[in-house]
């Protein structure tokens, strides 16, 4: 009797841990491009290109190599609109007598699959997503006993553990564990930053552009100018091209904004890493091999890997161990609802326009956007976790539940109450002015607080600290916050604070 093997949207290579042992000639793969999958969020329409034709490459070189594969290419009227109907109607029609499938990323699906031996009624094996570098015991039995969990503290646990830039005798390379303080660097057009990475799109995926036009029109974003990788070997060249033109500046302007350039030296990869077409742990390799050849700096090549070793395994540990209550947080009681502008960029707020409007072309931003501009100021104007988590899960390329949800929540929300990260990334508009340019091209002043064409971050953000003193005032790293807030004349702060409240009673019109 044939195994069905089933070879989820995310799960496009063939180091996947279902494809071991099985045999090409009894088994069956099944792919399925499927509505419950393409519709649980608003999925930017690049994000939809991305994976179907993805998910097609990979099962033309499934089938190329010997397996049997069953494809369910989309569309609106397929009788089998989710993964579970799809596989029964596979058992039914192969026989079957068993589903192996790899352990899916988000607890959505992982629920469903859960059930599927009963609903099925036969034996449903979920084997462990080997692509991690840390398994989630592994991750759970770090984070046994600690009160706090500390993304740096694991980091080193993994640098150990996978020996990326250790020197023989246990040490970290170039003398330190974290060069965070060497990646701030403002950028002001020099040196130039290389253009993104190009792929044409081949035949198939001009098919799925015109498919996502098609079913897809009230999707977020847009296809043109597609450009993304599909294909192993053309993800592999976007490594390659990375380390080669952007590596070595990744780290100086790793926090850094532009008015004028969407991706900077930022590596463009977590699309291809999320979705198995490149191994985190073979990036990072790649990342060391190039400071070991001395073509990129320390701080780069230190700073690139603990993204992927240190925050990515993180965040992935901290879901799987809190899930499903950690989606329902909301410790700072937020109660706004998202201002639409996130949806259409019409906005005055030059930094938020900019973040989403490359959001909706790209279906891409950089770190520093996603979480000092939106992020931020959903945290200052105190939006509901679960509306702006929502909105992170649809508009991003690379975006999953599994590192979604700590990202949002936790890292820039702040809605786990301090689980992940130990303060707020709240700050005013004079971050934004200090990392980027974006300000001298601003409609609101950077350098004004309190009058109508003020920056609207400078008196948000007093009134996040004010409004949460109960929850932060104790906290040392927030010492200062409240010692310079209630430094400030009485009438400054009830300025502030005035001006805050009339803009949160009118975010749509910002
Ligand atoms: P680079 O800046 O080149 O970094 C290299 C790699 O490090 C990335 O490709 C990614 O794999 C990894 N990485 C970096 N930071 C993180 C992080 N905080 N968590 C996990 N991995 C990280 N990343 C996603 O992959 N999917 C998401 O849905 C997602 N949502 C985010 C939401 C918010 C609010 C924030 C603040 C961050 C989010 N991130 C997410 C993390 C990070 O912003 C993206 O991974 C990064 O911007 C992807 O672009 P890049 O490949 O050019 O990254
Ligand atoms: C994200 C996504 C989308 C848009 N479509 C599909 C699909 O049609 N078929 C499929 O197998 N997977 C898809 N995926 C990825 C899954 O939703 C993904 O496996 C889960 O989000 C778990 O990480």
């Amino acid at each position: 009797m044939p195994n069905l093997i089933l070879i989820l949207g995310d799960q496009l290579t063939t180091d996947i841990s279902t494809l071991e042992n099985a045999d090409r000639k009894r088994d069956r793969i099944v792919m399925a491009e499927v509505h419950d999958e393409a519709s649980y969020t608003n999925h930017h329409k690049k994000k939809l290109v991305l994976l179907f034709s993805a998910m097609r490459h990979f099962a033309q070189q499934l089938e190329a190599d010997g397996w049997q594969v069953h494809y369910q290419s989309y569309h609106p009227d397929n009788e089998t609109k989710s993964l579970e109907a799809v596989i029964a109607t596979q058992v039914r029609e192969t026989g079957a007598d068993r589903v192996i499938t790899t352990e899916c990323g988000e607890w959505r699906l992982h629920e469903q699959i859960s059930q599927w031996h009963e609903r099925l009624g036969m034996p449903v094996e979920i084997r462990p997503d080997s692509r991690f570098i840390a398994s989630k015991q592994e991750f759970a039995n770090w984070a046994e006993g600690r009160k706090q969990l500390r993304m740096e503290f694991f980091y080193r646990e993994m640098r150990r553990k996978t020996g990326l830039l250790m020197t023989p005798d246990g040490k970290p390379e170039g003398g330190e564990w974290n060069f965070d303080a060497d990646n701030r660097r403002k950028w002001t057009g020099k040196p130039p930053a290389p253009a993104p990475f190009r792929v044409e799109p081949d035949g198939v995926t001009r098919e799925v552009i015109d498919l996502v036009e098609q079913h897809f029109a009230d999707h977020f974003g847009t296809t043109e100018d597609f450009h993304f990788a599909v294909t192993r070997q053309d993800a592999e060249q976007a490594l390659d091209y990375f380390i080669d033109f952007a590596l070595p500046c990744f780290g100086d302007f790793q926090d850094a904004m532009s008015d004028g350039e969407d991706w900077l030296f930022h590596s463009i990869l977590s699309p291809y890493i999320n979705c198995g077409l490149l191994d985190p742990l073979a990036v990072c390799e790649a990342a060391a091999q190039a400071w070991y050849a001395g073509r990129a700096p320390i701080n780069a090549v230190e700073g690139f890997v603990r993204q992927i070793l240190g925050w990515r395994e993180f965040v992935r540990g901290i879901y799987w161990l809190n899930m499903p209550g950690y989606a329902k947080e909301n410790r700072l009681g937020n109660t706004r609802a998202l201002p639409w502008f996130y949806w259409t960029g019409d906005t005055k707020m030059r930094c938020m326009h900019k973040a989403i409007d490359a959001t909706h072309r790209n279906a891409y931003a950089h770190h520093i956007q996603r979480l000092m501009v939106t992020g931020n100021f959903a945290l200052l104007a105190g939006i509901k976790p679960e509306e702006i988590c929502d909105w992170y899960l649809a508009v991003y390329a690379d975006a999953y539940d599994w590192v979604e949800l700590p990202n949002v929540l936790g890292m820039v929300m702040h809605a786990d109450g301090g689980y992940l990260g130990s303060k707020p990334y709240a700050a005013s508009g004079k971050y934004i002015q200090r990392m980027s340019d974006h300000c001298a091209n601003c409609h609101y002043k950077v350098n004004k607080a309190t009058e109508d064409d003020a920056c609207p971050f400078n008196a948000l953000y007093w009134h996040f600290i004010d409004r949460h003193r109960g929850d932060f005032a104790n906290n040392p790293r927030m010492g200062m916050m409240y010692r310079n807030w209630d430094k400030q004349k009485p009438e400054r702060r009830e300025a502030l604070l005035q001006r805050a409240n009339d803009l949160l009673a009118r975010l749509e019109q910002l």
